[in-house]
């Protein structure tokens, strides 16, 4: 994105309206809740009415934190609540998603419904199902959304407080896994200015603790791994075990830690039918890979899911796929 130019764009959008509605994507993780509190801090300093829409019934461990931890400090609705919340002149109304551009991946699609008036921030690819409805500013090369909405401070000269930098940290730190991967000069500069502002890393630290259940069953994948040309990873789940599909990434992020391994691939079910493949690539780019897959993703992060294939047959098919890339 043109940067600067194109963030003014956002200022102009939030000038003119005056209830706003924020969003990131289904199952929440720390760079969604995050960059939506750093929005909304933003919004209320600026005295806009503002709220967090959230539909997901369940979060993962640090969003459960966050989530106590901000009780009362902001508006948090559901899909039921956006209407009455709304200024009765529509054009009133933003809504700002953030962390996502894909329509069915967002937290209500009730909202995309209700409001045409949108801004969509985010650092993923766009795809076959991206909004296309609005102001949208897709920058692939940041490293999260919450390393986005440090720009968009940027732009009223916002000063974060000591809790809302650790959880813009915490994002990044999440995405980057650990200011490993998609990690920039800007990344650490954004980094750094957090820290500046009173971003705590050992909260950082408390709010990306991982469950010990979930880890054990990490660490059952992680025995049934098969190695490909010296420096690529397939690990596959049992064709019993169900994973979440953000345990299968996190899985792909744990096997780049280890000697010689560049690109991972994980294969586990995440639903009856429904298998999930994560890969990610420290070297080479891995999206041509997934996209055959029916998935996508960009150079060091992807994702597909297949119906109706067996575990065997999806470790097969990739094999050959690798070996017809010349991989
Ligand atoms: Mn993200």
């Amino acid at each position: 994105m043109k940067e600067k130019d194109e963030l003014k764009k956002i200022k102009k959008l939030i000038k003119t309206s005056d209830n706003i509605f924020i969003m990131g994507h289904k199952n929440l993780d720390l760079d969604a809740i995050s960059s939506n509190i750093g929005m909304c801090y933003i919004l209320q300093k600026l005295n806009k009415k503002c709220y967090i829409i959230i539909d997901d019934t369940e979060h993962e461990m640090g969003v459960k934190k966050v989530l106590h931890e901000i009780e009362g400090c902001y508006n948090i609705i559901t899909s039921n609540e956006i209407e009455e919340n709304m200024h009765k002149r529509n054009k009133k109304n933003l809504l700002i998603i953030l962390d996502t551009n894909k329509k069915e991946l967002v937290q209500s699609k009730k909202a995309l419904d209700l409001m045409q008036k949108r801004v969509v921030l985010d650092h993923h690819e766009l795809g076959k199902t991206s909004i296309k409805e609005g102001l949208i500013l897709i920058d692939t090369k940041a490293s999260s959304a919450c390393e986005l909405i440090v720009r968009v401070s940027d732009l009223y000269n916002i000063k974060f407080t000591s809790y809302v930098a650790t959880l813009l940290l915490a994002g990044i730190t999440l995405d980057t896994n650990n200011f490993m991967l998609n990690t920039h000069a800007e990344t650490f500069y954004t980094a750094y200015y957090l820290s500046v502002y009173g971003a705590s890393t050992k909260k950082v630290q408390y709010l990306l603790k991982q469950d010990l259940n979930s880890y054990s069953e990490e660490q059952k994948l992680l025995t049934n791994i098969d190695i490909v040309d010296g420096n690529i990873a397939i690990a596959k789940s049992s064709p019993n075990a169900i994973y979440r599909r953000q345990d299968l990434a996190r899985i792909a992020d744990t096997l780049l830690f280890f000697n010689d391994i560049e690109i991972s691939i994980v294969i586990g079910k995440i639903g009856k039918e429904e298998v999930g493949v994560s890969a990610r690539s420290i070297e080479r780019n891995i999206e041509p890979l997934m996209t055959k897959l029916g998935g996508g993703g960009n150079e060091n992060n992807g994702a597909a899911t297949i119906t109706n294939k067996k575990i065997s047959e999806i470790v097969t098919d990739i094999k050959k796929l690798l070996k017809e890339e010349g991989k």
